[in-house]
């Protein structure tokens, strides 16, 4: 098994992970600015937890993975101070509580821990390569939200996404069945949180279990 086949085999739940009408508002400007904002600060929220479970990742990965890893990890942090400033120039507060959508994704995450290696690794290609796809799909940007695109779609960030592919088809190719299944399990579980952190994003029936009102 290859990552690339996780996408043939689950395009209905991938697509509900990189499509979404938030995105839509992004690339046609209806999307309102607090409703960005909020979602914004929610996504710094994520990436600081990303973080963390990278950085374990990275003490359990084989050799051939720790560059790729590091380098990664050096961009986390870069990103981290980049939400801070445009925390900054907005106004925002960095100190929101987490929502429980976010917070059920980096539950996630920290689970990932007691997964074999070629979960992890997966999971980790699948949510990068989910929101490239995702702002991708923004592309050009209304002028209001053009400079996210961009920052989301960057060469470098796309070809992080690639060689990370590449390390999730060599602990594929070295797993067992059990653990391509994991890797497997994984992979669905990070399309279904990434589709509900859009769903968050604007507040949908989906993300608060249906319930109206
Ligand atoms: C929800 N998924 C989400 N936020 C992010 N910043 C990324 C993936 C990429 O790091």
């Amino acid at each position: 098994m290859k990552a690339a086949d996780l996408l043939e085999r689950h395009r209905d739940p991938w697509n509900q992970a990189t499509r979404h009408p938030f995105l839509d508002g992004v690339r046609e400007g209806t999307l309102p600015r607090g409703t960005f904002e909020t979602w914004l600060v929610q996504d710094y929220l994520f990436v600081v937890e990303g973080l963390k479970f990278q950085a374990r990742l990275l003490a359990r990965a084989p050799r051939r993975d720790q560059a790729l890893l590091i380098g990664g990890l050096a961009a986390l942090e870069e990103e981290l101070g980049w939400f801070e400033e445009q925390a900054r120039r907005r106004g925002l507060g960095l100190d929101a509580p987490r929502h429980p959508t976010n917070a059920a994704y980096c539950g996630f995450l920290a689970g990932l821990e007691k997964e074999p290696y070629a979960a992890d690794i997966t999971a980790l290609w699948a949510l990068e390569r989910a929101y490239l796809e995702a702002w991708r799909g923004a592309e050009p940007g209304h002028p209001d939200y053009r400079e996210f695109v961009e920052h989301w779609t960057t060469p470098g960030f796309a070809d992080y996404v690639s060689r990370l592919e590449g390390a999730a088809d060599a602990a594929l190719g070295e797993a067992g069945e059990e653990e391509r299944r994991r890797a497997e399990r994984a992979f669905l579980e990070v399309a279904r949180l990434e589709r509900d952190f859009w769903e968050m994003a604007l507040g949908t029936p989906e993300e608060n279990g249906g319930r109206v009102g």
